[in-house]
């Protein structure tokens, strides 16, 4: 592998993997993007990533780096163009605390709310509520997460942006709403128009099919 050669190894609707693809995009790295199949893995990525066996994979200089955030890390790290994260250690950390939180509480929770029914479907969006609450406190009178740019906050979260309003419609749920969330809702249209961004997004038709499909095979599962 030449010693710049980048690839990266994800799946078109994985919003982990474009969070790898905005920063290299934002970055201006040039890559080589696999489309994986995760319902019927190659056996690339079962060599590159036999610990999970998840996208996004990134390949550099053939070494392999796995899990998104810390894609961004090393992303950041080696291409020092569009600083991801802070300078300040104490910001570095508080943004990296709130990647994982959104990750960990938001992400799950909405995926569960998508995929269950009753009860649980109920306890989902609750849970989704409180994450969304912290989350606007954290953002409350800045532009971005980041700032006044995009920055590494912005790249994890960005998946609230154009992947949440389709679970909330597939799953006939409204968890961001504008008027309990004015700066996240703010945020989102900002977000949106980057040019990275909105030229680097799944499209919705296709999500919204896609997740159809999904939701319904996993309640009736
Ligand atoms: N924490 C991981 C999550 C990656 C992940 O869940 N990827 C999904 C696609 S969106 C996957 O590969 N799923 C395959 C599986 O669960 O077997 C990251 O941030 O990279």
């Amino acid at each position: 592998m030449a010693s710049q050669e980048v690839k990266l190894l994800s799946l078109w609707v994985s919003p982990f993997g474009h969070r790898v693809e905005w920063a290299l995009k934002l970055k201006g790295v040039e890559y080589e993007y696999i489309e994986e199949d995760i319902f019927n893995k190659s056996p690339l990525l079962l060599e590159l990533n036999p610990v999970y066996k998840k996208v996004p994979v990134l390949i550099h200089d053939g070494k392999v780096i796995i899990e998104s955030l810390l894609i961004l890390e090393y992303l950041d790290e080696k291409w020092k163009e569009f600083p991801l994260l802070p300078q300040d250690p104490y910001e570095r950390a508080t943004a990296r605390f709130w990647a994982n939180f959104g990750d960990a509480k938001l992400l799950g929770a909405g995926w569960t709310a998508l995929r269950s029914q009753g009860d649980e479907k109920e306890r989902a969006l609750e849970l989704c509520i409180e994450a969304l609450e912290k989350i606007e406190g954290e953002l409350k009178g800045k532009k971005f997460f980041g700032g006044e740019t995009i920055g590494y906050l912005d790249l994890a979260m960005g998946w609230i942006s154009y992947m949440l309003p389709v679970w909330e419609e597939v799953g006939c749920m409204t968890i961001l709403d504008p008027k309990k969330f004015p700066s996240i809702t703010a945020w989102k249209e900002k977000f949106l128009s980057h040019p990275v961004i909105k030229e680097n997004l799944p499209p919705r038709d296709k999500m919204m099919v896609y997740f159809e499909k999904r939701s319904k095979e996993l309640i009736s599962a």
